[in-house]
């Protein structure tokens, strides 16, 4: 049985999707200070393993805009509970700084270590994956996890745009994220997943678990 990390029942929904056996296990852990989220992720997946004692996937994500130098990126969860979506929509748009990126990090932790890293599913790009050998303990404070227990990561991202708010499903910055002309508030979970960085690092995460 694997343990999905979240206070988020929106992640939850689109992970039923990709993994069969899956419980959402609501652990608010600490989450770790960084301008990037494969090491939050790293962190929390560590935290939450040492807690739980079984296989435990964290997901992180976050929307970067491009004008605003990332903002709100790895403080997303902060922004979207302080300033609301409305407004970090009315920010990009009268900045005309609309282009974003929602990215998304799938960290998993037995306790175990891992074979090499598998081909990424969708983009090529070896570096998507990563070993905690290659980068996450590099990219975490050894101070926090000396004894560097492994941690696979699983990258996600989507290109698209700021816009008004639109739509009445999903969850978080959906209704202010469009791509190919929808929010990401107007699609169902499924049509969501076949495009969204979550969906893809599920995926990528996915063929690997099952082969594990
Ligand atoms: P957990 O950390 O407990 O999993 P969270 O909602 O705080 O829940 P994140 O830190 O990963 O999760 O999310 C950062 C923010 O980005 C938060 O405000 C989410 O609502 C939002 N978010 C994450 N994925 C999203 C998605 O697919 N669509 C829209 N917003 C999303």
């Amino acid at each position: 049985m694997l343990n999905y990390v979240t206070t988020n029942p929106g992640k939850v929904r689109e992970a039923e999707d990709y993994l069969d056996a899956v419980t959402a296990v609501d652990f608010d852990y600490p989450e770790l200070q960084s301008s990037t989220l494969e090491p939050i992720g790293a962190h929390g997946a560590r935290t939450a393993y040492r807690a739980i004692d079984a296989p435990v996937i964290v997901d992180d994500a976050g929307l970067f805009i491009e004008g605003l130098d990332g903002f709100p990126g790895p403080y997303s969860s902060f922004v979207e509970s302080t300033l609301g979506v409305e407004r970090v929509s009315e920010i990009a748009r009268r900045a005309d700084a609309t282009r974003a990126s929602f990215r998304c990090v799938i960290a998993y932790c037995d306790g175990e270590s891992f074979d090499a890293t598998p081909e990424p599913i969708d983009q090529g790009r070896r570096g998507d994956d990563l070993a905690v050998a290659d980068r996450a303990t590099a990219a975490t404070d050894e101070t926090v996890d000396a004894a560097g227990l492994p941690v696979k990561l699983f990258t996600g991202v989507m290109p698209g745009r700021i816009v008004e708010p639109r739509g009445d499903g999903g969850f978080g910055y959906d209704p202010i994220f469009e791509h190919d002309g929808k929010t990401l508030a107007e699609l169902e979970t499924a049509e969501k997943n076949a495009i969204s960085h979550r969906g893809r690092a599920l995926a990528k995460f996915a063929e690997w678990f099952d082969s594990r």
